[in-house]
């Protein structure tokens, strides 16, 4: 079954996403996400200009080749361009699959290992009752797991907190970066307390997380995992810039909180030493960063032989189509934790129709052929692509730190 056509659609219904098109000679059309937030156009670029034209006459139905001929062929292996490009293309590769053999792909994946898929949302506030309202709110709606981020006093901007008027929490800004201020001791102070109050009003049973963005030294991040211990997290995330693996042995020699990472992960060597030495409990690498379908499997075939649970990115950057390829895999693969859900804020809707649903904690990708998400291309063209950074962190001195 012949590729005929590979093409890049660039919208931005409510924020930008990168979407992947392709169509085999019996008009099958396979869906792709391509969104790398912040850095859009060189995904699209390296698909349109190095890839699209390498897909032409090949057979869809050898994804695993493909995947091999994209990433070995470049001989640049790894990196969030590639490998977001290459996981475009693997997803449609896959919606196409499960489209021709009239199946959702998580039944190609081995079927169903579970009813429904754990998700956690995310609760915020400019102060700590506002984020508590925020967690009443989302235990009403029906969530079991919530991530919980507030303001810190004395500190203007803080990660994860919308801005009252709106529900965008990253202020991305076109031009140049928006630029914050970071000090970590204020934030090591406030964070238990900010913690403990979820559970003096909420008590043990929903399940808590907390999101420390890589901002912590290894001693740090040591210390306040052993703060939060007695508030029995499901995980605190990124606590420090995971790209030094080691790193994580002196967290671990100081706490027994456990630890989520990965996010910003683009393979399986990314995560090799975190895995193989037990030094997380959750990989959080995502479906469109790390390779696709096939490559993320991958991923957690490794984590499952260590203990490691998966626990996949589903922040609103990454679009519906890739949303719906992180359920059929955390529906399918044994070693399932918890999934992100940041949803998708019209008029996200009006250009990618899903199927999933959301039900008493739990989401369920749907059973339609394939991925169950379609793209409207007319209305993705009412919504021009809209330049846009993430913001960055500077200490108070001036100077850079991670965001
Ligand atoms: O584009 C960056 C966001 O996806 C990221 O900041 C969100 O950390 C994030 C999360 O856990 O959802
Ligand atoms: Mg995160």
């Amino acid at each position: 079954m012949k590729i005929i056509d590979a093409g890049v659609i660039i919208t931005a219904p409510g924020r930008n996403y990168v979407t992947l098109k392709i169509t085999t000679e019996d008009g099958v059309v396979g869906w792709g996400d391509a969104t790398l937030n912040g850095r859009e156009l060189a995904v699209a670029t390296y698909l349109r200009d190095h890839v699209c034209p390498l897909l032409i006459g090949r057979d869809a139905h050898r994804i695993e080749d493909i995947w091999q001929y994209l990433y070995k062929g470049s001989y640049w292996r790894r990196g969030p361009v590639q490998m977001t490009a290459i996981a475009a293309v693997d997803i449609a590769l896959w919606d196409i699959k499960g489209k021709v053999a009239g199946l959702p792909v998580y039944q190609l994946l081995g079927g169903a290992a579970r009813d429904g898929v754990m998700v956690y949302g995310h609760a915020s506030g400019s102060s700590v009752a506002e984020m508590l309202d925020d967690v009443a709110a989302h235990l009403d709606e029906g969530y079991l797991a919530v991530r919980a981020q507030s303001a810190i006093p004395g500190m203007d901007k803080v990660y994860g907190v919308p801005p009252k008027d709106g529900r965008l929490y990253e202020p991305a800004s076109s031009n140049v970066p928006q630029e914050e201020t970071w000090e970590t001791g204020p934030y090591l102070r406030f964070v238990p307390t900010m913690l403990g109050a979820v559970r003096e009003r909420f008590g043990f049973d929903v399940h808590l997380l907390h999101d420390v963005h890589h901002r912590l030294s290894p001693l740090e991040a040591g210390r306040l995992g052993r703060d939060l211990e007695e508030h029995r997290m499901f995980w605190i995330e990124d606590p420090t810039p995971a790209e030094d693996q080691s790193a994580f042995q002196l967290i671990r020699q100081h706490t027994t909180t456990p630890i989520a990472v990965g996010e910003i992960f683009n393979s399986i060597w990314d995560c090799q030493q975190l895995i193989t030495e037990r030094l997380i409990d959750y990989v959080r690498t995502s479906v469109s960063h790390a390779g696709g379908i096939t490559h993320l499997r991958r991923i957690f075939a490794l984590a499952d032989l260590y203990g490691v649970r998966t626990g996949s990115h589903g922040a609103g950057d990454l679009s519906p189509v890739s949303f719906a390829a992180a359920l059929h895999v955390d529906l399918s693969v044994p070693n399932f934790g918890i999934q992100e859900y940041m949803g998708h804020r019209d008029p996200a809707g009006e250009v990618f129709r899903t199927g999933y649903k959301f039900e008493n904690g739990y989401m369920h990708p749907g059973d339609a052929p394939g991925l169950g998400v379609e793209v409207d291309e007319q209305a993705a063209a009412k919504f021009p692509y809209d330049p846009k950074y993430l913001p960055i962190n500077r200490r108070r001195d001036g100077s850079m730190h991670d965001w």
